[in-house]
């Protein structure tokens, strides 16, 4: 068993739809580890997108994410990252396959419904990102 990062973003917190989200996350094969709602800052969304600073996208970006609360959840699975990469689908919605969380709830490219951990490294980063160590040691073992 292995485990990943999800967020489900705040486009889809707003719009009522976290529960379908985790519904569709826990029948997948995941088990939710732990979850909270929470509301970036401007700084904390900065610094988890850190890696796309220059890209064009950037602000717009960060603007969305601190937009409302999202739901970062810690994932277990076999496999967790790349199972995780799969029922999410592909970032562009309409490049998603058929009955993947974003082809079934996301609304653009930049409003995708659902963020994933690209690699068990930033799983782990990513999980200290939002999960204290006192969180953490509470789902060990
Ligand atoms: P993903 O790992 O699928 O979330 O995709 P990326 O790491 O490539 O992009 C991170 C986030 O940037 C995406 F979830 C949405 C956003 N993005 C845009 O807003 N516009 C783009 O053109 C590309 C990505």
């Amino acid at each position: 068993m292995s485990r990943t990062l999800a967020i489900i973003k705040p486009d889809a917190v707003s719009s009522g739809k976290a529960g379908k989200i985790l519904a569709h996350l826990e029948e997948a094969g995941f088990t939710v580890k732990a979850g909270k709602m929470t509301r970036l800052t401007d700084a904390q969304a900065g610094r988890f997108y850190e890696v796309h600073r220059e890209r064009p996208f950037y602000d717009s970006l960060v603007s969305f994410m601190t937009s409302g609360p999202c739901f970062p959840l810690v994932l277990e699975a076999d496999g967790a990252v790349l199972a995780l990469r799969e029922t999410i689908g592909a970032t562009y919605p309409a490049e998603a396959a058929p009955g993947t969380v974003r082809a079934l709830f996301a609304e653009n490219k930049e409003r995708n419904a659902i963020h994933a951990s690209d690699s068990d490294e930033n799983a782990a980063r990513e999980i200290s990102f939002f999960f204290s160590d006192s969180e953490l040691i509470q789902i060990s073992g």
